[in-house]
């Protein structure tokens, strides 16, 4: 068996905790048609894939500063073809079309109240004034076969993208100003959204270990890629197991070399669990903090070896510039404080400070 399905393997079994899993092949995929081709033999499980309502199951909840704590649902139409009264609610909600929009969504067997949500919400709301919209597709998501929320977020994401292209129709917002961030099978869904507004594009999509598994010989239009939005950043922690190992974004940050996270653990399967789970909190810590400082490079060892310009440095997570391009590395802490600033690789920068005191 090969290494990589032996990976998959271990990343999947630990999160399923089940014993069975189907892998997709390259040979088995056609971007046309399906977000992921499996060998799915069991007709419940396809019924269960095919058949679900949207209404039903996707909601969505607004937060400004002055409800930060009590979620505003957004409610839906009973007759979807009505846009003019669609999300009525809306009427009612601080929802600010002149502000930025940030929309936030989870990944499987996650939920809205989850810190990959939460967390990034509510740091931002703590240090800009923009609308967060979070979306809640947890009756979908928390489906143990993975592969039904893996294919179900094309959809998912068509629907999200409904919403937007309202607020942008019906209540004056700029799809510019929207910024889509998702973690894990989150970042895939942040994709399918940016692709299905049809009102213009979103001006940025963060993705957060972007899953791997089910996406990794997907082709764009079936994952998160540049052309999703005016800007694509991501950042890889659990790079070859539970998150994207190639570069998919405008810009990738590789913190740690983006495989294996510091301070997760001693064996395997916390390492990957806690390093997949890394990238969330190194965004949300980035929005407060903006010291992770990343330097471009060709690969992680060559960054170790010192092959970076310390004058090209950009800061990764939130503050990530809109023109950046290429592969990024950084060093982070093991633990909060994740950001080390400019404070990393100990020689190296004595070293440059020492070289730049003495001229
Ligand atoms: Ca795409």
């Amino acid at each position: 068996m090969p290494l990589k399905i032996v990976i998959f393997l271990l990343c999947a079994i630990r999160v399923l905790g089940q014993d069975y899993i189907y892998l997709t092949t390259p040979s088995s995929f056609n971007d046309a048609t399906n977000t992921v081709r499996t060998t799915i033999d069991e007709p419940n499980i396809l019924e269960s894939i095919l058949n679900f309502n949207l209404r039903e199951k996707v909601n969505f909840f607004l937060y400004r500063r002055k409800n930060r704590n009590k979620a505003h649902p957004i409610l839906f139409p009973k007759e979807r073809s009505d846009n003019q009264s669609a999300y009525e609610n809306l009427d009612l909600s601080p929802f600010n079309p002149e502000l930025q929009t940030k929309l936030l969504v989870h990944g499987w067997r996650s939920n809205e109240e989850s810190d990959t949500v939460q967390n990034i919400k509510n740091n931002y709301l703590s240090k800009k004034n923009v609308n967060i919209i979070t979306v809640d597709y947890r009756d979908i998501a928390a489906n143990n076969f993975y592969f039904a929320p893996a294919f179900q977020i094309r959809q998912v994401g068509k629907y999200i993208a409904e919403l937007i292209d309202y607020l942008v129709t019906f209540r004056n917002a700029n799809t510019s100003d929207f910024h889509i961030i998702g973690h894990s099978l989150g970042s895939h869904l942040a994709g399918y959204i940016g692709a299905f507004t049809t009102t213009g594009k979103v001006g940025r999509i963060s993705g957060l270990d972007p899953a791997i598994l089910g996406f990794e010989w997907s082709g764009p239009d079936s994952r998160l890629d540049p052309s999703d939005a005016q800007f694509v950043d991501v950042i890889h922690t659990a790079a070859g197991s539970c998150g994207f190992r190639d570069p998919i974004g405008h810009v990738d940050f590789y913190p740690n070399g983006g495989i294996v996270q510091p301070g997760c653990g001693n064996n395997i399967l916390d390492q990957l669990a806690c390093s997949h789970g890394r990238a969330h909190h190194l965004f949300a810590e980035s929005i407060l903090t903006s010291l992770f400082y990343s330097y471009p490079g060709s690969s992680w060892a060559a960054f170790v070896r010192g092959e970076y310009n310390r004058t090209d440095m950009i800061k990764m997570g939130d503050p990530a510039p809109s023109n950046s391009r290429g592969l990024y590395f950084l060093q982070t802490n093991p633990q909060r404080p994740f950001a080390m600033g400019p404070f990393f690789g100990t020689f190296g920068f004595i070293w440059d400070t020492f070289n730049l005191l003495n001229g």
